[in-house]
């Protein structure tokens, strides 16, 4: 095949297994240092191990979900060139280690998570709480609605799914900030799935609600975060809308300069990563998709799902590293 062939839409997919790489390194990197109570030298060691390995990849890559702003962040910075520079023009939203918390507590659904989507498509979303509703494949249009009241939402899903209420699971982070909708949610009779933090697991989670017993996720967790959720959704399929909280006059300025003129615009997960989309990403603790790193004597294993957009394919791979030198 050559290689026009290979770019039939959008993104070369060769990229789609290249991409394993990147959030495999960065996974075993941060499960050295799972169950440390160490949040910080987790972060760092997935962040160094992914930044490592992306600078390998044939990208003319720009980071545009990242660590933070540069004075912030000394790596995978927002705007930071990344890859080996011979290739094509793309934009990448990362996360070496969504739940940093969760790793270092050891608890389930820490992820090292990347996307790369065509130049220009991914939303520059500024690190503010972003509001997200999100369901699995199989649903008309028009089934979740942002604007609608939790319990209109658990309805109307509950209706399309053909099951009663308290058959329907909602995830939620688990923050002060949402006990009215705890409130909410709990009033219907549904049960929730309370996590401590890696919403970007969360959403994902409701792609295959047979697989993980979630159905919807709710409430507010990081824009940054909803971006990447959104790029994972575009593959599997799914809705998700999300809205940006520009509470204060500074948020919105800050907003306005990333390009965003409507701070109240909803964005479906379409708007926030359009085009061809690649999403990969790896266990780094167990979890409800996906295992987490374990250290055999010989060899180290990693579990990871990756994702193309264009074509939709869902792939999983158990991967076997017997050279533990590369690492
Ligand atoms: C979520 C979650 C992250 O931040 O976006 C959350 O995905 C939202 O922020 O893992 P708060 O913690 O302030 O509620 C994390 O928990 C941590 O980045």
């Amino acid at each position: 095949m050559n290689v026009a062939q290979n770019i039939v839409a959008g993104l070369d997919r060769i990229l789609t297994m290249e991409l394993v790489r990147v959030t495999e390194r960065a996974a075993v990197a941060a499960a050295r240092l799972r169950g440390r109570g160490d949040e910080k030298a987790a972060d760092q060691a997935a962040v160094d191990a992914m930044r490592q390995e992306l600078n390998r990849l044939a990208i003319k890559g720009t980071v545009v979900i990242g660590e933070g702003e540069r004075d912030e962040a000394p790596m995978l910075y927002i705007g930071e060139a990344v890859g080996s520079g011979k290739g094509p023009a793309v934009d990448i939203a990362l996360d070496p280690l969504e739940g940093t918390t969760i790793c270092a507590k050891n608890l389930p659904n820490a992820l090292a998570v990347i996307a790369i989507a065509e130049k220009g498509s991914l939303l520059f979303a500024p690190d503010v709480y972003m509001d997200k509703i999100a369901i699995g494949p199989g649903y008309a249009d028009g089934v979740i609605d942002i604007d609608a009241s939790p319990a209109e939402n658990i309805a109307s899903l509950a209706r399309a799914k053909g099951v009663a209420v308290p058959n329907i699971t909602a995830c939620i982070l688990d923050r002060p900030r949402h006990a009215k909708l705890i409130d909410a949610v709990r009033a219907t009779g549904a049960a929730i799935r309370l996590i401590g933090d890696g919403d970007v697991a969360g959403v994902i989670h409701t792609t295959d609600p047979e697989e993980t017993g979630i159905d919807i996720y709710l409430g507010t967790g990081g824009a940054p975060e909803g971006v990447l959720a959104a790029a994972a959704l575009r593959c599997t399929g799914g809705q998700m809308q999300g809205r940006l909280i520009l509470d204060t006059p500074e948020k919105v300025a800050r907003a306005a300069k990333m390009g965003i003129s409507d701070p109240k615009r909803v964005y479906r997960a379409e708007d926030m990563a359009r085009g061809d989309v690649l999403f990969a990403a790896t266990g780094v603790t167990d979890g409800n998709m996906l295992a987490g790193v374990k250290f055999g004597r010989t060899y180290i294993t990693t579990h990871t799902i990756v994702l193309r957009s264009s074509s939709r394919t869902v792939r999983e791979i158990k991967a076997r590293h017997q050279d533990l030198d590369k690492f």
